[in-house]
């Protein structure tokens, strides 16, 4: 996908330089709409699938798309199969800089972790990302320029007090556990609704325990694990809807706007949802089962 050439042109989409930065650029441009809102489940769920669909269509890939298990590895991150650095991980940490600092882990008031510069072992040693970087809108508003060519390295801090405390298997037995589809939202996003002081649910403590580019709340599918991650989002929303068929695979909430604000209405399955050049649009009951409408797949 890296070396594939994009289908967006580089006229408006300056930033876009291969086929996998389609998928970055569309994801930036529908962020104010499908985070914290009622189409984030669906959304995703149907991004990882048309890229598991480009892999296959356009780059003979013959396996599935795999999900990143968090709680596996949550005692330490950098063993990991999946971060270790070798050949056959999505490479591991970035080279030490104390200097980059991750936001959203200072906002915890937990310690940094090791790396913070470039990523340099493994397949994306010197991978090359052109989009952003985005600084949390206080307006919540795509950013002017926001397709602009900014090239400079992949880097990342994995930070293990982030997903020890957020990533392990407590965690994710809550969310499975969630009573409907408020709450699921809710733990996933914010932790547990009857555990206030925990602040962050898996989804995003996840994107801030591999740091800089992966927490970008707009380009964070640069960071090669972000289809991963989402995959696992996938998982746990699977698994959820699987548990009580009646009540939870045709549920919604929320609006098709950041944070739900009270001018937009609420989605219902009727909502159609956008993916720019990657796909037709959708509407959202064709995103509810992973085993219905243009899907056929399954979690283990
Ligand atoms: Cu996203």
């Amino acid at each position: 996908m890296n070396r594939l050439p994009p289908k967006l042109a580089t006229s408006l989409y300056p930033g876009v330089h291969s086929r996998r930065e389609d998928f970055v650029a569309t994801h930036i441009n529908y962020t104010t709409q499908i985070h914290a809102s009622g189409i984030f489940l669906g959304w995703h769920r149907h991004f990882i699938w048309l890229w598991e669909q480009a892999l296959r269509d356009e780059c003979q890939y013959s396996g599935s798309l795999p999900y990143w298990n968090w709680a596996l590895w949550a005692s330490d991150m950098t063993t990991s199969p999946l971060f270790d650095g070798s050949n056959t991980s999505l490479s591991g940490d970035g080279l030490p800089d104390p200097t980059q600092i991750v936001p959203g882990v200072a906002g915890l008031g937990l310690p940094q972790g090791n790396g913070g510069g470039c990523v340099h072992s493994g397949p994306f040693a010197g991978l090359e990302v052109h989009l952003g970087p985005f600084h949390f809108p206080k307006d919540y508003q795509l950013p002017e320029n926001a397709f602009a060519d900014n090239p400079r390295c992949l880097t990342r801090n994995i930070n293990n007090y982030v997903s020890r405390l957020y990533m392990n298997q407590t965690v994710v037995d809550r969310l499975l556990a969630s009573s409907d589809i408020v709450d699921f939202q809710h733990t996933i996003y914010h932790g547990p609704i009857e555990n206030p002081s925990q602040k962050r649910g898996p989804h995003p403590a996840t994107h801030i325990s591999l740091g800089m580019d992966l927490e970008d709340l707009f380009a964070s599918p640069q960071d090669p694990s972000f289809m991963l991650h989402h995959g696992m989002v996938d998982r746990m929303w699977t698994m959820w809807q699987e548990s009580d068929e009646g009540d939870r695979r045709w549920a919604l909430n929320g609006t098709d706007r950041l944070n739900n604000p009270p001018t937009s209405p609420p989605v219902t399955l009727d909502t159609w949802v956008e993916f720019g050049a990657l796909d037709r649009p959708r509407q959202l009951r064709e995103l509810m089962d992973p085993l219905a409408a243009s899907y056929c797949y399954h979690y283990s």
